[in-house]
């Protein structure tokens, strides 16, 4: 083990090794002594991550005999958003936390290989969709459909991701206060007794944050070389590809093929379902999703609804898919490339001795306090089931921290707000048009565009990051849907498709979850700021002045 820790023993060792590892910035070298600076750290969890077979040895950072002999109130088992927001949440309250992670850093798949590669691609889709539509005006140049390397982008973000993952280890330990033992597994030996490094540490209560990986489907040629899903991408792709299939429908098939066919990788998606029309995803507005496929479309991926893989063509190296239709014929393309997006599941194998209580799907069943189905163990974020997003996962692990502290914290995580990323942000909360019908008797909208214009010619929304596109070409230029119950003039459902959209959806979706709920007059006296992406505060106020508030 390295205990990292207490500066003063075998710190000198530590520190040379790292040195040697690369240069350090004046202000990243640590004084003997000292904590390890983030520098410091960035450049041991690069080599760790680059060399795991040379750097097996845990990463101890934990409370020494006689400095914190309280017991722990929990461990958690993960050091992902569930895990690390979890347990600095407890600890913040003044519990004792100790958190496991089999990987080198805390923070978990999302600076590894999920949000934070994601977030990367979708600003490079963005990018490219406006220099490939602009191309020749204005100072565009000539945009070249091979300009743009997937592979160079995926080694951009690997070059760069040991920094967050340093932020996460040295944010922990040295701001949160929090005790952790990364680079080795757990194993859960009973409810309240977790085995790490070879020692055993007992707490009140486990909290479990060990995430999800990709479901493969199962047909014929699924091991070959050339397949991937988010993670593997990330660690395994050695070439650039020319032409992508995607299996699945799910987000991630939407935001990644999105993302593959901006660089100029031609795109197909097999899906069973129509897009965004899946189990996975609720409150889907029929408008927004129209616009999302539409616009997909109009960049030139290819969307084979209906569809169903059924075999993996190539002598070890993938050369082509074959697939049944909606019709159930057997059609083929030839692709070097198949991308999985069919959906994630947890591996529960190392909490058998628990005797967990499951549901259908494989996920861990948790109530809205997160316990699980044994006392004193907790279950959070992508262990629990959708959404796998990062404010359910840390929401969730900071819920189980306030119960095991003591407090009753309820956390509904199967109602909330969704967003995804194409070229554009996909934003929604609360009802879409159609749920608001069925329960309300008068129910309104506010548009953008109206459904009696032209979208071709009717330049809103527009504000930052479509300007360009409501100049040009306006129909680009996004989608917006207010839904408003007229009789108590109450906000119902707020639906984007847009630049800056996540933005205003965190408060929208707050406010329009209060008790007394948000009303178009309420909205009507926020202050804009002239233009602003969303234009609800706006169109609002032009239609506040009706009593009887119509469509606008
Ligand atoms: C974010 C990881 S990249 S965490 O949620 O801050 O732990």
């Amino acid at each position: 083990m390295i205990d990292v820790r207490n500066p003063a023993d075998g710190f000198k060792s530590l520190r040379a090794r790292i040195s040697s590892l690369g240069p350090l910035a004046d202000g990243d070298r640590g004084a003997d002594g000292a904590p390890l600076t983030v520098g410091e750290w960035a450049l041991l969890l690069d080599d760790m991550i680059a060399s795991p077979g040379d750097n097996t040895e845990a990463l101890w950072n934990v409370a020494a005999p006689g400095e914190d002999d309280r017991e722990y109130d929990a461990i958690f088992v993960g050091g992902g958003a569930s895990g690390r927001f979890g347990s600095a949440y407890l600890r913040a309250r003044g519990g004792r936390q100790l958190t496991i992670d089999a990987w080198p850093f805390l923070g978990g798949s999302c600076p590894h290989q999920a949000c934070v590669p994601h977030h990367l691609f979708s600003e490079c889709a963005r990018e490219l969709d406006l220099a490939r539509h602009m191309q020749g005006r204005l100072w565009y140049p000539p945009f070249d459909d091979k300009q743009a390397s997937i592979l160079e982008i995926i080694e951009l973000f690997k070059a760069g991701r040991a920094l967050p993952h340093a932020i996460m280890n040295w944010q922990s330990k040295e701001q949160l206060d929090m005790e952790y033992i990364v680079n080795t597994p757990a194993t859960i030996i009973d409810e309240h007794t977790v085995e790490v490094d070879g020692q055993r540490f007992r707490a009140r209560n486990l909290v479990l944050c060990t995430g999800a990986t990709t479901i493969y489907p199962d047909v014929p040629g699924m091991g070959k070389k050339g397949i991937y899903d988010f993670a593997s991408l990330i660690e395994d792709l050695d070439y650039e590809p020319n032409r992508c299939v995607i299996v699945g429908g799910s987000k991630v098939a939407l935001e990644y093929g999105s993302f593959f066919h901006a660089t100029g990788c031609k795109t197909t998606i097999l899906t069973r379902s129509p897009l965004m029309q899946t189990a996975s995803l609720h409150h889907v507005d029929e408008g927004l999703r129209e616009y999302v496929v539409a616009m997909m479309a109009d960049r030139g991926i290819e969307i084979l609804v209906g569809t169903e893989l059924v075999e993996v063509l190539g002598d070890g190296r993938v050369t082509g898919v074959r697939y049944r239709t909606a019709e159930g014929d057997i059609q083929q393309i030839d692709t070097d490339f198949l991308f999985v997006g069919t959906g994630e599941r947890p591996d529960l194998s190392m909490y058998e001795p628990l005797g967990l209580k499951v549901d259908e799907r494989g996920f861990v069943v948790a109530d809205a306090t997160m316990r699980t189905s044994v006392p004193s163990v907790y279950a959070a974020g992508d262990l629990v089931g959708p959404p796998m997003e990062m404010f359910k996962a840390r929401k969730c692990g900071v819920g189980a921290a306030r119960n095991i502290m003591g407090e009753h914290y309820e956390f509904d995580y199967a109602s909330y707000p969704d967003f995804l990323h194409t070229t554009y942000e996909v934003t929604w909360c609360g009802l879409s048009e159609a749920e608001a019908r069925a329960r309300y008797s008068n129910v309104i909208k506010i548009q953008m565009p109206p459904d009696d214009a032209d979208p071709e010619s009717f330049a809103l929304p527009a504000a930052e990051g479509s300007m360009l596109y409501a100049f040009t070409r306006p129909i680009l230029s996004g989608w917006l849907k207010l839904v408003i119950d007229a009789d108590s003039r109450k906000i119902l459902g707020a639906h984007h498709v847009g630049f800056g959209a996540k933005d205003a959806f965190q408060y929208i979706d707050y406010l329009i979850r209060q008790p007394q709920g948000w009303t178009m007059d309420d909205m009507a006296e926020l202050n804009e700021l002239f233009l602003n992406p969303e234009h609800f505060i706006q169109l609002c106020r032009l239609r506040a002045g009706q009593l009887n508030p119509v469509n606008l």
